[in-house]
């Protein structure tokens, strides 16, 4: 089965840069290995348990009575519930069933998905619409509210689903069914009379039309998807005409103004991120797409310059974005609040995409770089150890009563980082014409294409533990074609060979990526070597929470401490300039070690909260975990941004 299909109106279509392999192209083990595992063998049951559970199958299947309104409109916003996107949720939790199939066979798995796909090939009307809250719950308002309601982002994810599924087992039933609505979806939509020129309040539809595209060859997929890119905050503005036409004063709107769902401009005039988090990243995407797909340099501007601002502005040590729970996104620049951090799982995992696809440009660190870091903290944290509860908000500090949920009202952020780690190879490499890219370091073997020619690259590493990196590629036809290799911007230095001879880093550097060109040959072998010490990272001035405060990272994985393993009081406890780390073993992090250093605890000697004497001190060790496994073990508190007393 082809990953991606080639285009009907291939002549007429710039060529592509770098895609991602699909997931049934990369074998993952290591690090991840594990942790898609769990995946597989827990989570992937536990989503459709829980998205039954909730009554989502009721809703889908006309078979079955209509469950009519489970979870209340929401106070503020009569037109929405989190029940009129159930849809993405199973969307989603197929995807993760899919990808837990490449990973292991599993019959029952495979049949409770068959049941579900069934139910909306019932449910699917004779033109192809499909939606289970319009079609049961309320129906004859379809395509009425497409600013607040999700219609477009439910067939979004259904489609990502339906692609997952097909590569999973070959199966077409739901491929053919989110064809079809698709197809509908083009004849609804479009700039011709009688079409209407919308777009989804929540963007999501733009990147799946685009895998969509990819499974099938079909290029009116991508055609639609950069239809609603193009028409997204044009003038006269589509969700201010829709309100009129609901009867609704288009000014009477919860979220004020259009920044909330980034369409606020057309999208090639946008330079800042603002808005719901996880909307912004997903439309992004779909921008970063149609620019690869189409080779449209026009929209380079826009997201190079959204690109920069939310990482030289508003990204978190962790990779988690959008501070605020008000509109679950983004606030003013420099706003990075630790205990009170929204940095929603599903905006990390957005981000993941985002980056992944930046890469499709071409390799460039500074999008991998951000990848890697959303991916092993911000968006990790949100799956527990065992696989069986979700963070949703992310904070950087908390007191003791964060925890994971077993569900959650708005379970999107469950479905996503299943989905993401579940298909996390995809994210490791790109494949282009004439390169390939190495863009995460994991434990794996992909097959891939490159050169007219099909290549197994494969690494050995126990990244990102150690950063010692052994890449063997093997090629079925020797061919000359460029690997690519990403040199993390965090590395203090990286040294490398080929076949034993050592390579000049610095001279065969392009955009942070170690860029070999040769004839490749069965066998041939490149190591890198990664430093990687623990970093003490400072705080932009303009972070004033962060000041005086360190955040430990080693490679990839940014660390926290836990009050079970430092006594309760975290921020008493203060690292100095002759603190050194070292690793330690530790139960219950899922085989992470912790970090130890020696450094120094306060307490004020006074009885009240202020005193104007020097807190006594005494000295402490302080351990730190990676911040994905925190609340994995006992409850306490936990502290990112720890302080530091800097020599003087
Ligand atoms: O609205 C759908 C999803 O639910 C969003 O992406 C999340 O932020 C949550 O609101
Ligand atoms: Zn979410």
């Amino acid at each position: 089965m082809n990953s991606h299909a080639s285009f009907n109106r291939d002549a007429a279509r710039p060529k592509a840069k770098f895609r991602p392999p699909a997931v049934h192209q990369v074998r993952v083990g290591g690090f991840f290995g594990p942790r898609i595992d769990t995946v597989a063998n827990t989570t992937a049951h536990t989503l459709l348990d829980r998205c039954i559970a909730a009554g989502m199958l009721d809703q889908v299947d006309p078979d079955r009575p209509n469950p009519g309104l489970k979870i209340p409109f929401q106070t503020g916003n009569d037109t929405v519930t989190t029940q009129m996107f159930w849809d993405s949720d199973f969307g989603k939790s197929i995807e993760t069933a899919a990808y837990a199939l490449f990973a292991k066979p599993d019959p029952t798995l495979e049949a409770r998905v068959d049941e579900v796909i069934e139910a909306y090939g019932r449910l699917q009307d004779e033109n192809g619409y499909l939606n289970s809250w319009y079609q049961r719950i309320e129906p004859g308002k379809r395509w009425t509210n497409l600013r607040d309601c999700h219609e477009l982002y439910d067939a979004g994810h259904m489609m990502e689903g339906a692609v997952a599924y097909y590569h999973a087992t070959g199966k077409r039933r739901f491929l053919d069914i989110m064809a079809r609505y698709a197809d509908h979806i083009a004849e609804v939509f479009g700039p011709n009379e009688g079409q209407k020129r919308g777009y989804c309040g929540h963007p999501e539809i733009e990147l799946a039309l685009v895998r969509l595209a990819r499974a099938t060859g079909e290029q009116r997929y991508l055609d639609l998807a950069r239809f609603f890119v193009n028409e997204r905050g044009q003038d006269p503005h589509y969700f201010d005409i829709e309100a009129a036409r609901r009867g609704r004063d288009p000014k009477d709107y919860h979220f004020a103004n259009h920044e909330y769902t980034q369409s606020h401009e057309p999208v090639r005039e946008q330079r800042h991120v603002v808005g719901h988090a996880v909307r912004a990243a997903y439309l992004y995407s779909g921008m970063a797409d149609i620019s690869t797909e189409f080779g449209d340099e026009t929209l380079k501007p826009a997201l190079e310059a959204l690109w920069g601002h939310l990482t030289d502005k508003n990204l978190y040590v962790t990779g988690g974005f959008g501070p605020s729970a008000h509109n679950e996104g983004l606030t003013f620049d420099y706003d990075l609040p630790n205990e009170t951090a929204y940095a929603e799982t599903c905006a990390a995992v957005a981000l993941v995409f985002w980056a992944n696809r930046m890469l499709g440009l071409g390799p460039d660190r500074r999008y991998a770089d951000v990848m890697e870091r959303a991916l092993y903290n911000g968006a990790l944290v949100g799956l527990s150890l065992d696989g069986t509860r979700f963070f949703y908000d992310n904070p950087l500090e908390s007191r003791g009563g964060h925890h994971r949920w077993t569900w959650h009202r708005c379970p999107c952020c469950p479905p996503n980082i299943a989905r993401l780690v579940a298909s996390v190879g995809t994210y490791a490499y790109g494949e282009s014409e004439d390169g390939i890219a190495v863009h995460l370091f994991c434990q794996s073997e992909a097959d891939l294409e490159v050169s007219g020619t099909k290549v197994r690259v494969s690494q050995e590493t126990l990244y990102p533990f150690d950063g010692r990196v052994a890449v063997r590629v093997e090629p079925e036809t020797e061919r000359e074609w460029t690997l690519s290799l990403r040199l993390p911007g965090w590395a203090r230095s990286v040294t490398a060979s080929l076949n034993g001879t050592p390579v000049d880093v610095s001279a065969n550097e392009r955009n942070g990526y170690l860029t070999l060109r040769r004839i490749w040959q069965p066998g041939d072998r490149v190591e890198l070597d990664i430093d990687m010490p623990v970093e003490m990272l400072r705080a932009d001035p303009r972070i004033g929470a962060n000041q005086g405060r360190v955040a430990l990272q080693r490679g990839p994985l940014v660390y926290c401490l836990e009050e079970t393993d430092n006594g309760a009081g975290l921020n008493s406890l203060v690292l100095t300039s002759q603190s050194r780390f070292a690793y330690e073993e530790a139960d219950g992090l899922g085989g992470a070690p912790r970090l130890v250093a020696e450094g120094f605890k306060e307490r004020l000697s006074g009885q009240g909260l202020y005193a104007a004497e020097k807190p006594a001190r005494e000295a402490a060790t302080i351990r730190a975990v990676p911040y994905y496994a925190w609340d994995n073990r006992a409850e306490g508190e936990m502290l990112v941004w720890v302080r530091r007393e800097e020599a003087q």
